[in-house]
């Protein structure tokens, strides 16, 4: 580092805060060494949020504001592989193609607080079968993913909750990545977050479906990580909304404790609907509905009035995913012909 950078308080709070993480996060890694030629490869899914993260209480430690709780895609996430590169610095493959600068930049920060000496680069292959960056979750697989290829390339044999809290540094949502089913991600106390980390729930409930619906399939105007940070500061209902999740939080474990789909699926429909209108409230608006998005939702509260049991959650994008039970697949079909079919706790269909 130059004079000048040394200079800047502001970069040399940023520095001093990485080399914070990174001590930590070394102190809860074995010690052991690792012979050179390994490589890591993992799957993690991507997963759904039923109540929604929106916001961070510490960004540096990306602790949430609130509780959330997800439902895993089987079969639909990311591979990852990862082995140690003699290259001057990290390599990120996305698809069968280099990342985007940014990303790959973003990759290399979270490789910062693993690698043993600064000279260490690592080669990173992602494959997705997801669209990315459609708000469907993929950099929560990609990051889950990428903790546990790295658990095996240094044969590190992390309990799941401790690689979900190093997921959690790359980005929050992945920490609930690591189970199948329903997962609960705790917002915690502890300053450093030991504390705030996916927990699976117990549940089988095998009629149930998730469709996606892709609306669009193009990159996201705004990322996630600065769309929150807007809303949190600005939003006059952030407020609001942390006080209402905690509700939707309790109901939904109701519902899924007794299998009760409609509370289970209207009171996700309700978080998201509350996610984007809180959106909307921020300044400057936050606003991930495209005009499709819109008809679709019309279309599924005209289906319920009709007698269809359809809800829909949306994320950080134009698409949708709806929530049914398998014993309505042909309706739904019929009606969204293109709808991807997932059963979250069996075999995936039409993939
Ligand atoms: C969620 N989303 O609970 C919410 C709902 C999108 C909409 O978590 O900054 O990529 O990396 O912690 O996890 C997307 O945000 O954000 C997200 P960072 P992340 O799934």
């Amino acid at each position: 580092m130059n004079k000048v950078e040394l200079q800047d308080p502001k970069l040399q709070s940023v520095t001093l805060q990485a080399a914070a993480l990174r001590s930590a996060v070394q102190k809860w890694l074995p010690k052991k060494d690792f012979p050179k030629e390994n490589v890591g490869t993992a799957f993690a899914p991507a997963n759904i949020a039923l109540c929604k993260y929106w916001g961070k209480r510490d960004p540096l430690w990306n602790l949430p504001e609130t509780d959330s709780l997800s439902i895993s895609l089987p079969h639909l996430g990311a591979t990852t592989t990862v082995c140690f590169s003699d290259h001057s610095e990290d390599e990120t493959f996305l698809n069968g193609h280099p990342a985007s600068v940014q990303f790959s930049k973003r990759i290399s920060e979270f490789l910062n607080l693993f690698r043993r000496d600064p000279a260490q680069h690592f080669h990173v292959e992602t494959q997705s079968n997801i669209p990315i960056s459609a708000g469907l979750a993929s950099s929560a697989a990609g990051f889950a993913a990428l903790v546990l290829a790295l658990d095996q390339l240094y044969a590190w044999q992390l309990e799941p909750r401790r690689l979900s809290q190093l997921a959690r540094l790359g980005s929050g949502s992945a920490c609930r990545s690591f189970w199948p089913g329903f997962v609960e991600w705790q917002k915690g106390v502890h300053p450093e977050g030991e504390d705030s980390h996916g927990i699976p729930l117990d549940c089988h409930w095998p009629e149930l479906r998730v469709g996606l619906l892709i609306l669009e399939d193009a990159a996201k105007s705004i990322s996630s990580r600065e769309a929150m940070g807007i809303t949190r500061k600005t939003s006059p209902f952030y407020g609001a909304w942390q006080a209402q999740v905690p509700k939707d939080m309790a109901t939904l474990k109701v519902a899924i404790a007794n299998q009760n789909f409609v509370q289970l699926a209207e009171t996700a429909e309700a978080n998201a609907k509350a996610l984007h209108a809180l959106m909307l409230s921020a300044a400057p608006s936050i606003v991930y509905a495209k005009p499709q998005t819109l008809d679709t939702w019309q279309r599924i509260w005209q289906l319920r009035d009709e007698g269809l049991p359809v809800y829909f959650t949306q994320d950080a994008g134009p698409n949708l995913k709806l929530l049914f039970l398998e014993k309505d697949l042909s309706d739904i079909t019929a009606e969204f012909p293109n709808l991807r079919i997932v059963a979250p706790f069996g075999k995936s269909l039409g993939i």
